[in-house]
């Protein structure tokens, strides 16, 4: 179906970003995009579109005008039922959401992911030891999907049964802000047992005592937010805490694997590694597209957004746009990355960024200090969703670093 363009001075793009072969590599298509002008009226989906850096940021910087609440996928929970029962924190305005992302913010604050620095420190040297002595390994399953499934599932206090159903909920759940298509429909097919599992473990006396989930409900306890709430904000860790931080890994080894001198920087200094991880985001962000909702008419970029009307915004395509950043299109682990907006920004920019910073910076550290290269063995295998890119296989052989003393 093709939506008629009600904006005049916006540019119609027949631009559709969930087919396959624009997510294989959608940043030519950002190019076009950001180059057709401020705003694009994408025909296909009927919604406004922005891939600039500046309008991205605006966008974000006004929740009071571009709500969450209607959804930050393309269905608009106005007029659309949604598949799940909306996130309290992620799919909720003020004064709603401040309530809820209060807890939840301090259940992820830097000094709460702070005591965890040691145990995933330990997971991933592990880990990352047998992979090396191994020397040809499946870096997407046996490392970036192995450390966060066992280093945050730990954190948050899960059962170790039934992990294996943490990333096709959450395939589930990016794939849900896209359309309705058959990517979607497949996922929806086959999850019914995952949908069960992550309702049981939301459950308190599924949860360890002592983890972020037990911390949740601790927050119940003291009035803050309901025992039911608890569950929810559960579901959320469990929603937006897998996929992001196991295609992130992937999308740094990738970086590294195909960058092999930015590499070596790293290999020589592995304090980069924090910065390094900023790089990647940047550059080949994990999470490309979410949605807003304008609440009223709204002047913005030249034109007069309608009420009701759903933006999609490109964060992937505003940290690749030349506005912004010198070589954009440059992996430079050297550069200064931060203003990059792959965990959004303002009000409901990522609240686990503090924790996806440290399994990042973590996991890079460890491979750092015993791998010399990594060689790919063979073309990395994408793994395709609506919202989020990462990799479902990637065969790799590493030389390692002869040890040193440190
Ligand atoms: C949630 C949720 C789910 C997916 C992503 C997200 C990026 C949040 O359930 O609250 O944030």
């Amino acid at each position: 179906m093709i939506h008629p363009n009600p904006y005049t001075d916006v540019p119609t793009s027949d631009f559709d970003p969930y087919t396959t072969e624009v997510l294989a590599n959608p940043y030519p298509h950002y190019e076009q995009l950001r180059e057709l002008g401020t705003w694009a009226w994408l025909e296909r989906y009927g919604v406004l579109a922005v891939a600039r850096h500046d309008e991205v940021q605006r966008i974000l910087s006004q929740p009071d005008v571009f709500c969450s609440s209607a959804g930050v996928g393309l269905a608009n929970f106005h007029t659309e039922a949604p598949w799940r029962k909306p996130s309290i924190i992620l799919e909720a305005d003020p004064p709603h959401h401040s309530r809820t992302r209060k807890v939840v913010a301090r259940v992820l604050s830097p000094v709460s992911i702070g005591r965890l620095r040691a145990t995933f420190e330990d997971v991933a040297a592990r880990m990352v030891d047998s992979l090396v002595e191994r020397g040809s390994f499946d870096a997407a399953k046996d490392l970036c999907e192995a450390f966060p499934i066992k280093a945050f599932g730990d954190a948050v206090g899960l059962p170790a049964e039934g992990r294996e159903h943490l990333l096709p909920y959450g395939d589930m759940v990016f794939n849900g802000f896209g359309p309705i298509n058959e990517r979607f429909q497949a996922r929806m097919d086959s999850s019914g047992e995952a949908v069960n599992w992550i309702a049981r473990v939301c459950q308190r006396d599924a949860l360890t005592k002592d983890g972020l989930g037990a911390q949740l409900f601790a927050a119940a306890d003291a009035g803050e937010i309901g025992h039911d709430e608890a569950g929810m904000l559960v579901r959320t860790l469990l929603s937006a805490g897998l996929d992001t931080t196991v295609f992130t890994l992937c999308n740094a080894i990738t970086c590294f694997a195909r960058h092999p001198e930015q590499w070596a920087l790293l290999r020589e200094d592995p304090s980069l590694a924090r910065q390094a991880l900023e790089e990647v985001l940047r550059f080949d962000s994990t999470f490309h597209s979410f949605y807003r909702t304008s609440t009223q008419d709204v002047e913005l970029g030249g034109i007069t957004v309608k009420a009701g009307q759903k933006i999609v915004v490109f964060i992937a395509s505003a940290n690749r746009d030349p506005r912004r950043w010198p070589n954009a299109d440059r992996f430079d682990i050297t550069r200064r990355a931060t203003g990059h907006m792959a965990f959004g920004t303002g009000i409901h920019g990522c609240a686990g960024q503090m924790m996806a910073r440290l399994e990042g910076e973590i996991v890079l550290t460890a491979l750092a200090r015993r791998v010399a290269s990594f060689r790919l063995d063979g073309e990395p295998v994408q793994h395709f969703n609506n919202t989020v890119r990462g990799l479902k296989h990637m065969p790799v052989t590493v030389e390692p670093l002869l040890a040193t003393v440190d």
